[in-house]
């Protein structure tokens, strides 16, 4: 077992992967499919709180606690609240060097027949916004609304998202909760039906075209950057240890180790928002812009 694992490190001895950013950009500047893998470590820098740690809570609640369709079912008016706080807080949040470095990557090998695609646990929507254009998004989106009756799924950036939403959804654990009548949230303009956010909850299927998608974009994948995420919700935590499983070079960029960290080639600690845009910076083999 151990020599399987070790032709995944770059150390003779085995323990684990390298920090060696010289060998990563050899790999990196003759990679032909770059598939970019990110968590809520991405926009950490841009100012969106992650899951785990202190921002990982709202109100008294932990996102996997109100990110369920029981929880929706029980009180949608609560999860609401929690969504719609989201929606607010990212209109005052921007791409950061981390996203911005990825949009960019990608426009700079497309003329040299080389892609990035962005697979994303994100719902922000910032890496859209950063000007990525080859985005799957694994989880959905904070601005799009699906309706629980019609299943109409529909854009929407409206802040708020409902007059008896606005001012509401407030974080500090002694926030009251403000019991809006199902009448009165989000509502259908087709059937007049309950809105729900079009994000996939804990306990729900990915959509199947987004599992595709993922399928066909790991099968051509040549580099895997796995930038800032804790690896531990599946099946997203899945794709980086069945790219290394093949032989695949997975650098994974991150504050700290995870738990796929030790079936990685490479691992760089530190802010993505400082250490990517080095990483991905042109390769002296490309050609001068
Ligand atoms: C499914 C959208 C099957 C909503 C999200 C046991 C019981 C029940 C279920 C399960 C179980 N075991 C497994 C499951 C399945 C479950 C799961 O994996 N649970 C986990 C908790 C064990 N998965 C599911 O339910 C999935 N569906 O399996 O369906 C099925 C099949 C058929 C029919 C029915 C069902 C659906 C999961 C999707 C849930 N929705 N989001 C919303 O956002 O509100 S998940 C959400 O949490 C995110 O999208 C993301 O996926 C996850 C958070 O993870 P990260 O993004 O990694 O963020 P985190 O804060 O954890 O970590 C941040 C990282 O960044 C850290 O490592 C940190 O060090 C680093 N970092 C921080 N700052 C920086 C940085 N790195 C670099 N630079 C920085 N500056
Ligand atoms: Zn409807």
């Amino acid at each position: 077992m151990a020599d399987f694992l070790s032709q995944f490190t770059q150390l003779p001895s085995g323990e684990g992967p390298s920090s060696d950013m010289k060998a990563f950009r050899e790999v990196f500047g003759a990679a032909k499919n770059i598939v970019v893998l990110s968590g809520a470590g991405m926009s950490a820098e841009s100012g969106v709180p992650t899951f785990r740690g202190a921002g990982g809570y709202w109100r008294t609640y932990q996102a996997q606690q109100l990110a369920t369709p029981e929880s929706f079912k029980a009180d949608p008016s609560l999860v609401w609240e929690f969504y719609s706080y989201r929606r607010e807080v990212m209109h005052s949040k921007s791409p950061n060097p981390a996203h911005k470095a990825i949009a960019e990557l990608e426009a700079r090998l497309k003329p040299q027949g080389r892609s990035v695609t962005v697979i994303t646990q994100n719902i922000d929507r910032l890496h859209h916004k950063a000007g990525s254009e080859s985005v799957v998004e694994l989880h959905g989106c904070l601005f799009r609304t699906r309706c629980t009756k019609c299943g109409d799924i529909t854009d929407n950036n409206e802040s708020p998202i409902c007059p008896a939403l606005k001012d509401k959804g407030a974080p500090d654990p002694n926030a009251m909760s403000a019991d809006i009548p199902v009448s009165d949230l989000p509502s259908c303009s087709k059937c007049h039906g309950l809105l729900r956010p079009h994000v996939v909850w804990f306990g729900e299927p990915l959509e199947g075209a987004v599992l595709s998608a993922v399928d066909e974009a790991l099968e051509q994948c040549d580099l895997c950057l796995l930038v800032g995420t804790s690896s531990v919700v599946y099946p997203a935590a899945g794709f980086a240890p069945r790219l290394a499983a093949r032989g695949v070079s997975v650098a994974e960029f991150n504050l700290e180790p995870t738990p796929v960290t030790g079936s990685l080639k490479y691992h760089f600690q530190g802010k993505c928002g400082e250490i990517l845009p080095e990483a991905v910076k042109r390769h002296p083999s490309e050609p001068e812009q």
